[in-house]
């Protein structure tokens, strides 16, 4: 009886001792956007190579569709490490770091190739770095893609066609005043806002080709314009609280596989813009192909002398890339 019982007793302490020592570790990820979403393929990506090169110590749940709420809602999230990491488009984060609005900056990039040379350069570097002073640890950019505008009402090639026009905008101060400068009445509101448009309580948005796919845009905005005023970032960051609690083998792993991640992810989305912009046109969209860029640039041409870009740290970086772009 005895030996039975001593029998059962080391039976179930190996039993605990293998759940504690196999329990993977649960990294949670937040996304606003639902499945299918350029930030669901860069954290989706990341799950998979992460799971993969562990061995199974870290498990990553991915926290998607606004569950965690809006996008200011997720950076609050991870300042507190109530989540660990997250993929956030970089207009939101201009009110924690004003640096990060540098890249939302109209026409700034003529194509991905300059992007990706200044961001994944020192440039870019700083800029990770600069989010340490906001409890954020900036690992990669990911993205969304160049901005384009829809909108239910009128065609539109010049920024006379914009005057009045509501346009729905991020939380961020700069793509407020870019909207403002085009003539339009811009409305910030978070992601999502497929009711709003539907409903009209704003007639347009702007977002690159994917969301007008993925969150199918054309049922309720029949004009859009290639105006490519802003390539929009992804900002790939961990909580700085949870990243000091890592070892350094653990901290080169995460870096390199977020990194591995967006890269991937950067190749996917732009790989399928032809298709989108043919499927788009398919479902009825009427498509601006040919915008009077020139006048776009012109209306905003002296955003960069306002008070948004006054701090030295940020006029600084945003001339010094202006530059390498010339
Ligand atoms: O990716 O709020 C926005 O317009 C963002 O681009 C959104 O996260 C969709």
């Amino acid at each position: 009886m005895k030996k039975v019982f001593v029998f059962i007793l080391a039976i179930t302490v190996l039993f605990f001792f293998n759940c504690a020592a196999f329990a993977a570790t649960k990294i949670k990820l937040g996304v606003v956007t639902k499945p299918g979403s350029a930030q669901n393929i860069a954290a989706g990506k990341f799950k998979e190579l992460i799971e993969q090169r562990s061995n199974g110590k870290y498990e990553i749940k991915i926290f998607h569709s606004a569950s965690l709420g809006n996008e200011t809602e997720i950076l609050q999230q991870v300042q507190m490490n109530t989540i660990q990491m997250a993929v956030v488009t970089g207009g939101p984060f201009d009110t924690f770091d004003p640096i990060t609005r540098v890249v939302n900056y109209p026409f700034l990039f003529k194509n991905n190739e300059q992007a990706d040379q200044i961001l994944d350069g020192p440039l870019g570097q700083q800029i990770l770095t600069s989010l340490e002073s906001s409890a954020f640890k900036g690992l990669s950019f990911s993205e969304n893609g160049f901005r384009n505008l829809t909108n239910s009402k009128r065609p539109i090639k010049s920024p006379d066609d914009i005057k009045g026009l509501k346009v729905r905008v991020m939380a961020s101060a700069i793509h407020k005043a870019i909207w403002n400068a085009l003539g339009a009445n811009p409305t910030p509101m978070p992601w999502p806002i497929y009711t709003e448009l539907e409903q009209k309580v704003i007639d347009g948005q702007e977002n690159p080709l994917w969301v007008m796919e993925v969150y199918k845009f054309y049922e309720i905005q029949k004009y859009m314009t290639l105006s490519r005023h802003v390539y929009s970032y992804h900002i790939d960051i961990a909580s700085l609280k949870w990243w000091k609690t890592l070892d350094k083998a653990d901290q080169d792993m995460i870096q390199k596989a977020m990194y591995e991640a967006a890269v991937f992810q950067r190749k996917d989305n732009r790989s399928k813009n032809a298709a989108r912009l043919k499927m788009l046109k398919e479902k009825g969209m009427q498509v601006e192909e040919n915008p009077d860029i020139a006048a776009f640039r012109a209306k905003v041409a002296n955003l960069k002398d306002m008070d948004l870009y006054k701090d030295p740290k940020v006029q600084e970086i945003l001339l010094k890339i202006m530059e390498a772009v010339k």
